[in-house]
């Protein structure tokens, strides 16, 4: 019997449907994965920015979670907004029971807009507890400072070889969308560093560009990519799908991108 090649996203709900799990399920969806999603927080937002974002109940989302693993294990789950250190704790908890094949954690801390979407209490949670859990973290600029404290410094492989370290070994990506010139991302992986840079596509509509790579990403692992392969992949799927939404009205802010310039019918594997 075969089954789907099957993606989950644990993330924040974006009812204007640009960012967290809408993003991320689009994106599970065009690269032909089945996409499962347990919401931990809903925000209040349109392209605009973020007005408000309040925390899901964690022992409600643990029995969501649980529900969706004893049943059909993903191959490759997403962490987004993980908004509480109580959520943050039970997370790893639930990594470290049922172990899932591979976690991407994308660290949001704050939106674009500027609107807190994390407890400040949470980050430390996030690096002691979360991360060293996680087999890939993709933290932009601004939150891999935050990440390294008093040990933050520049360039970017040393930042993303310092993280790495930090988390017990886990694979880090850092982002530099946040930097002038061509975008250049930086991995850090197996003791290797692979660079990755793209180049800048002039669009407003670049809500959700975070969700949707780490979302990419974890599509790319799940049908069977090494990982810089995977992320070299959500790379180029990133560029096409902005590109193909650039020329297009999706609000009066910072709209979405096309994430359906080219979708996939939906891939499946033999049953393990
Ligand atoms: O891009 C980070 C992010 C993730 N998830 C949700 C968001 C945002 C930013 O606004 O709203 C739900």
């Amino acid at each position: 019997m075969k089954r789907y090649i099957t993606c989950m996203t644990i993330a924040g709900s974006d009812p204007s449907g640009g960012a967290g799990i809408q993003a991320d399920l689009k994106t599970f969806a065009a690269l032909g994965c089945y996409g499962q999603a347990a919401i931990t927080a809903l925000t209040v937002q349109n392209t605009l920015g973020v007005k408000r974002s309040v925390a899901v109940d964690s022992q409600l989302l643990r029995e969501q979670v649980e529900a969706v693993w004893q049943d059909v294990m993903p191959d490759a789950v997403k962490i987004g907004i993980t908004a509480t250190a109580d959520i943050i704790r039970m997370l790893a908890e639930l990594i470290e029971k049922w172990r899932p094949p591979f976690v991407v954690l994308d660290p949001v801390m704050i939106s674009s807009s500027g609107h807190r979407l994390m407890d400040p209490d949470a980050c430390t949670a996030l690096r002691d507890r979360l991360m060293p859990v996680c087999h890939l973290i993709t933290p932009n600029i601004p939150e891999a400072k935050a990440l390294l404290g008093e040990q933050c410094m520049t360039p970017m492989e040393c930042m993303a070889q310092t993280l790495s370290h930090q988390e017990g070994g886990a694979a880090v990506l850092v982002k530099g969308g946040h930097s002038d010139g061509e975008p250049t991302d930086v991995l850090y992986a197996d003791g290797c560093i692979h660079t990755f840079t793209a180049p800048r596509i002039s669009t407003r509509n670049t809500h959700g560009t975070g969700c949707t790579l780490s979302s990419a990403i974890a599509a790319y692992h799940a049908r069977g990519c090494s990982l810089p392969e995977a992320v070299a992949k959500a790379k180029s799927y990133l560029s096409a799908a902005l590109e193909a939404g650039a020329m297009v009205y999706a609000g009066h802010g910072n709209g979405s991108m096309n994430h359906f310039f080219a979708p996939e019918s939906a891939l499946m594997k033999e049953n393990a």
